[in-house]
């Protein structure tokens, strides 16, 4: 069955890969399902059409066959499921791989998206230096925890899991703040995840989109 997938059409991140589609493409590459991708304006995500896949009017959407998804971390999951390759098969392994699938999306991220948002929004307020610090603090609570936990293992689950991919996607969100590189682990934990082939694929498809767009705008 053809597998669909939405996409931002010009993503705001520049190819840098960071959008949400990121993960569910590098699924699909790790378990070699291929698929087709339906590019989506910020207009468009909010019509009918779209609204009908994807209630937030956001992408990424998926579609195979009569399914419809949304939410990043269920498509994955979905993928995980119908799929070898992603999820352990011993069931107590499989439950924690699945745990930190759910620890990147509900524990690990939110101190990220809210220090991304405060850089974004308020990178011009009088107090914006002061607050930082503490979101940085807040961001490195959590990468500390981490840190510790994977210790000096390659993965979080004895072998790579979809656990693994939801993780180093969230903490790739991480690049331009160098924090990261105060845990010399995590960052070759997120290295050795960026130089899977599956990701690489799943990068070059991304960033082919931008290439495309920025072809056809002026210099
Ligand atoms: N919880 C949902 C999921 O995981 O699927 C969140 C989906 C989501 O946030 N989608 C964003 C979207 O469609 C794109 S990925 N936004 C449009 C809208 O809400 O109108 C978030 C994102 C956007 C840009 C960057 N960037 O530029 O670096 C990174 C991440």
């Amino acid at each position: 069955m053809t597998v669909t997938i939405s996409v931002f059409e010009q993503s705001p991140d520049r190819g840098k890969g960071l959008a949400r589609d990121m993960p569910v493409r590098w699924a699909l590459e790790e378990v070699g399902c291929p698929y087709d991708v339906r590019l989506v304006s910020f207009e468009a995500m909010k019509q009918a059409p779209h609204l009908a896949l994807h209630p937030f009017g956001q992408i990424p959407t998926y579609e195979e066959g009569d399914l419809r998804l949304f939410e990043s971390g269920a498509i994955v999951l979905h993928v995980a499921e119908r799929h070898a390759g992603l999820l352990p098969a011993d069931g107590d392994s499989r439950a924690r791989a699945v745990a930190w699938m759910f620890a990147a999306l509900s524990t690990v991220e939110p101190p990220i998206v809210e220090r991304s948002m405060a850089m974004l929004m308020e990178s011009g307020k009088s107090w914006h230096a002061q607050r930082l610090s503490m979101l940085d603090d807040r961001v490195r609570q959590r990468l500390g925890a981490l840190s510790r936990r994977l210790g000096d293992a390659d993965w979080l689950e004895g072998g790579f899991s979809a656990g693994d991919l939801m993780m180093v996607s969230v903490l790739r969100r991480l690049a331009s703040s160098g924090l990261l590189d105060e845990y010399p682990n995590l960052s070759a934990y997120v290295a050795r995840g960026e130089a899977r082939p599956a990701f690489q694929r799943a990068f070059d498809a991304q960033l082919a989109i931008f290439n495309a767009l920025s072809q056809g705008f002026p210099q």
